[in-house]
C-alpha cells in the first residue's frame, strides 16, 4: 500500500498557503501503485504533480517513481509547460504516464497537463485546466497550460482514472480533506486500477 502522506507548507511571510493531502491505493491484488502524488514547496512556489502511469503493476509503479523524481529537481521558476516537458524526456524508456502539474505562487495558479488525470474545483474560482491528449514519455502534442489569479481560499481536487468520474462530489465536497479522500477511495474507486486522491487547500492573495 502507498502509505499516507501529508504535505504541509506554510509561512507567516509567504503570501500563498498550500495544504495539501494526498491518497491512495495500489489496483487491488498489486502491491505498488502506478499512481503517485507529490507536493512540494521551493522558494515560495508550490509544485503539485498527479501521475498516472500506464497500466499498473511493477513497470507502472517505476515510471510514476522517475516522474516524482524528475518533479523533485523542478526550480520555483519553471514553466508548466517545462515542467513537463521534463516530465516526457525523463518518462521516454518507461511506460509512459498521464499528468496533472499545478504550479501556485502568490496569487496565482498556472496549470496544464496530459492525458486523463481529473481536476475538479470544489471552492472558489474554477481552475482551467485543458489537459492535452498524449502519454508522457511517447508522445506528446503541444502543451497547453493555463493560468489563473487567485485571491483569497479555495480547494480543489486531483484524481487518477481509478476514481469514478461521476463520484458525488458535491456531496462529499463539505468533508474534512482527508476524509473526502478515503471515501472516495473507499466507495467510488475502481478495484481493476490503481486510484489516487490528492486535495489542496489554498489560501493566497495577489501580490502588490
Ligand atoms: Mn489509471
Amino acid at each position: 500500500m502507498i502509505p499516507e502522506l501529508r504535505a504541509r507548507s506554510s509561512k507567516g511571510s509567504d503570501k500563498v498557503e498550500i495544504d495539501a493531502r494526498i491518497h491512495g491505493r495500489p489496483r487491488v491484488g498489486e502491491t505498488r501503485s502506478g499512481d503517485a502524488g507529490f507536493v512540494r514547496r521551493v522558494d515560495g512556489v508550490t509544485w503539485v504533480l498527479l501521475v498516472d502511469a500506464l497500466g499498473h503493476g511493477p513497470l507502472a509503479a517505476d515510471a510514476a517513481e522517475l516522474a516524482l523524481d524528475e518533479a523533485g529537481a523542478f526550480e520555483a521558476e519553471l514553466s508548466i509547460d517545462a515542467g513537463l516537458r521534463r516530465l516526457h524526456t525523463r518518462l521516454v524508456h518507461s511506460r509512459g504516464a498521464a499528468a496533472a502539474l499545478l504550479r501556485f505562487e502568490a496569487g496565482r495558479v498556472s496549470l496544464g497537463g496530459v492525458g486523463n488525470v481529473e481536476l475538479r474545483t470544489l471552492v472558489g474560482p474554477a481552475l482551467p485546466y485543458v489537459p492535452a491528449n498524449g502519454v508522457l514519455g511517447h508522445r506528446v502534442p503541444r502543451m497547453r497550460s493555463t493560468e489563473l489569479e487567485l485571491s483569497g481560499t479555495g480547494r480543489v481536487l486531483l484524481f487518477t482514472d481509478g476514481i469514478e468520474r461521476c463520484a458525488p462530489l458535491r456531496q462529499l465536497g463539505s468533508l474534512d480533506p482527508d476524509l473526502l479522500c478515503q471515501q472516495l477511495i473507499a466507495e467510488h474507486s475502481h478495484d481493476r486500477d490503481d486510484a489516487t486522491v490528492i486535495h489542496v487547500s489554498y489560501s493566497t492573495q495577489i501580490e502588490r
